[in-house]
């Protein structure tokens, strides 16, 4: 037997794209469903971002989950970039008059689950086989299997809010979908830590033995990374082999107020740049990193979904309320054109401050060039400060 359901918009996915999503068009009376292959207690536990622009907060403000952040989350003003020891602080406030929270994805999410579960949401986990079909009808609809059980959803709409690993995107006929892609040549092993920050902001450091991130989740708790090999496996990496090399990425200045200790969790992650055009095919939409991933040197994945799901959002609601499917129309272009460019820094930040093993001495000296040159132009600073605020949303 098949169970059928129907609703106005299917969500596939419930990360931060998906949640988020179903909690404003909740707002404005659109009805969802949202169904993930995991369950709720694994999403939470995910550790991944850390810094929420501007327009992110004010997301989740409209979204009426941000008490927490706001009573929790840091607010920083600027960060530093070092270079083999030597460290520049980007003035975020003094530059553009805006500055960046630090809140951790595991909270956002924890947050909007919340609000939708109090809200009667309904959701689906640990489905399997997820199939959306129809999609060029106007009632597409979402196939799955759940405790062995066949389900099927239709609905006006689908949002592919799956993550990169997703089906969403797959959907989309190949001779349709075109994709771009870097994949970068090392990875980032991630550590928490019950101690507090080495510095009260962000340091992004490349040393010559590799890059080095000090970044915190509260003012007892750190997440550090350094550059690995992409095929360096998480026993390789005893703690007291992550805290020598940190620490020495560090430099000796900073390192004298490094606290270590035993961490909490540890993970190796790949950095990738990738986009999928268009984001839109018939009735489905893709939002997040089902559609982009950025390297997380900049800290923009999450920022990017937030602002993709606050332009969706806004195209089903004027399709819903005023009957006029302008935006939707023209959701993909004008989302595409933001990630683009948010891709571009991303990209170019990785560039700065990573050890790449093919790099030859003339751009080893072109890094350091580039580094001395933004340590003394406030142009150039600002052009960081910017875009790491947040561009606007258009
Ligand atoms: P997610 O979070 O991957 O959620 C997708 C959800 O879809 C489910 N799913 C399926 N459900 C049903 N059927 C299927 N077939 C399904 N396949 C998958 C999954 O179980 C999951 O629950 O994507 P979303 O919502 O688009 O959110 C994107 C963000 O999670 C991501 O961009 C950020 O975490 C990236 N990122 C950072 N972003 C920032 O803005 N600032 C940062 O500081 C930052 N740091 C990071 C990061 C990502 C990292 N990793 C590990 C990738 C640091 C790291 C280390
Ligand atoms: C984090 O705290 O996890 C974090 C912060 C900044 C980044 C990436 C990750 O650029």
């Amino acid at each position: 037997m098949t169970h059928t359901h129907k609703t106005q918009v299917c969500i596939i996915g419930s990360g931060p794209s998906g949640l988020l999503l179903a909690q404003l068009l909740a707002q404005a009376g659109i009805d969802t469903i949202v169904l993930d292959r995991q369950d709720r207690s694994y999403i939470e536990g995910r550790i991944r971002a850390g810094v929420l622009e501007q327009g992110t907060v004010t997301a989740l403000e409209e979204a009426g989950v941000a008490d927490r952040l706001h009573a929790e989350g840091l607010s920083h003003s600027g960060f530093d970039l070092a270079f083999d020891g030597t460290r520049h602080r980007i003035d975020l406030a003094g530059l553009t008059g805006k500055s960046v929270m630090v809140y951790g994805q595991t909270e956002v999410t924890k947050d909007l689950f919340d609000a939708r579960t109090a809200q009667g949401q309904t959701f689906f986990f640990n489905v399997e086989d997820v199939v959306p079909t129809d999609l060029k009808s106007d009632q597409p609809s979402v196939r799955f299997r759940q405790n062995g059980e066949d389900h099927v959803i239709t609905c006006d709409y689908i949002a592919g809010c799956d993550g990169f690993r997703g089906v969403s995107r797959a959907a989309i006929p190949a001779d349709v979908l075109r994709t771009f892609e870097r994949v970068y040549p090392f990875g980032w092993l991630g550590i928490l830590v019950e101690k507090p920050p080495v510095s009260d902001e962000l340091i992004y450091a490349n040393h010559a033995r590799g890059f080095a991130l000090a970044s915190m989740r509260s003012e007892t708790r750190s997440r550090y990374y350094i550059q690995c090999d992409v095929d360096d496996k998480l026993a390789d990496w005893s703690d007291g082999r992550f805290w020598e090399e940190f620490a020495t990425r560090l430099g000796p200045d900073t390192a004298a107020n490094l606290q270590t200790g035993a961490s909490f969790e540890k993970s190796i992650a790949p950095l990738r740049s990738f986009v999928a055009e268009p984001m839109r095919y018939g009735n489905l939409f893709l939002a997040g990193d089902a559609a982009h991933i950025v390297p997380p040197t900049g800290a923009k994945g999450l920022n990017l979904a937030v602002a993709d799901i606050r332009l969706l959002s806004r195209a089903l609601i004027a399709h819903y309320r005023e009957g006029s499917d302008h935006h939707l129309g023209a959701y993909s272009e004008t989302v595409l054109r933001r990630v683009w460019k948010v891709e571009r820094f991303s990209w170019q930040l990785s560039t700065l401050m990573h050890q790449f093993p093919e790099n030859s001495p003339f751009e080893k000296k072109m890094q350091r060039a580039e580094f001395d040159y933004i340590a003394s132009s406030e142009a150039a600073s600002k052009a960081i400060a910017e875009n790491y605020v947040g561009l606007p949303l258009e």
